[in-house]
């Protein structure tokens, strides 16, 4: 048995102790967040868990077809003898499904992150993992878990959109084969790729043509914003961006994407992407966020244009440092 395996058992262990279990996944939630909350929810389910799914932020159009998505709530009360975060790279990540009616509660951390901060009472924390779903799986896999249609639509749809469809630098053999067994027990790849990566509104594609056209590139630097006037123009919520950052990091001359979104809550989100050899996760740390090398941000409170100068400014000590060190 493989270190991975037994972190598997370890957290097994911890989730059969207990009866009443709060799942939680993060704000802004993406398709790993809510795939792996549900694919995991449809192997407790039968092991008759009770299950309260958490997430602050509604499920996004996307992923609404997803079994059992109907589920999720935006707030909890009551007690539980475990929360399991998904996905969550610290713990504010939580937003407020995390309250204070469960903070004292044992906490089970599943993620794969790189910049986790270890939180979690335990903390299964495995960044060789391409999405939080395929960590599922191999829990799933581990011990023994009868691996559903429902458990695999969810867990795929994780394992597509953290990895683009297959397309970014973490994908191996590991990651084909975890998405063999989905596919095998029953997942439509083409469907989930259509729904969750091909589809958007006509509204989004005019707000990111606006975003487009106001592009800057300095210093191999490509950032755009998103204002909430534009998204008020086109009666968009905050998820109007998504994906904006991944199509502009495909401009050859840019080493580092940033996308600035406006919330209406007076803090900014800051998306980054890095090509390859360049490193974003750090930056993201640095001012109180997290990710992955290649696709990381952060949430910062203040005016767009502060926001913009410090988050510039830092990318660009970054990748001086990052460009010495490589020399
Ligand atoms: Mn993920």
């Amino acid at each position: 048995m493989d270190s991975h395996q037994t972190d598997a058992q370890c957290a097994w262990r911890c989730i059969q102790s207990a009866h009443r279990i709060l799942l939680v996944t993060h704000v802004g939630p993406d398709g790993d967040a809510i795939g792996s909350m549900l694919g995991l929810a449809w192997l407790l389910w039968p092991q008759g868990k009770e299950l309260a799914l958490g997430c602050e932020d509604p499920v996004p159009r996307s992923y609404a077809w997803l079994p059992g998505s109907e589920q999720v709530v935006r707030s909890v009360d009551g007690s539980y003898d475990l929360v399991i975060s998904l996905d969550c790279s610290d713990v504010y990540r939580m937003g407020q499904v995390y309250g204070p009616n469960v903070v004292t509660t044992p906490l089970l951390n599943i993620d794969h992150h790189i910049t986790n901060t270890g939180f979690g009472s335990i903390n299964w924390v495995d960044p060789s993992s391409a999405a939080t779903s395929q960590m599922i799986l191999m829990l799933a896999d581990t011990v023994g878990l009868a691996i559903t249609e429902s458990v695999a639509v969810c867990l795929l749809n994780g394992l597509v959109t953290d990895t683009r469809s297959f397309r970014t630098s973490n994908v191996n053999s590991h990651v084909l084969r975890a998405a063999l067994r989905l596919i095998e027990a029953g997942a439509s790849l083409h469907e989930i790729t259509s729904r969750a990566l091909g589809r958007r509104s006509m509204a989004s594609v005019r707000l990111w043509g606006q975003a487009i056209d106001q592009c800057h590139l300095e210093d191999s630097i490509l950032w755009t914003q998103v204002t909430s006037a534009m998204r008020r123009r086109w009666s968009l919520d905050a998820n109007g961006s998504t994906g904006l950052a991944n199509f502009l990091s495909g401009v050859r001359e840019a080493k580092v994407v940033v996308v600035f979104t406006e919330r209406d809550d007076g803090t900014v989100d800051v998306g980054m992407r890095a090509a390859c050899g360049h490193d974003v996760a750090g930056v993201a740390v640095q001012l109180g966020g997290g990710g992955h090398p290649q696709a990381a941000g952060c949430t910062l409170k203040g005016d767009l244009g502060e926001v913009q100068a410090r988050v510039l400014s830092a990318l660009r000590c970054s990748l001086t440092g990052q460009e010495e060190e490589s020399v």
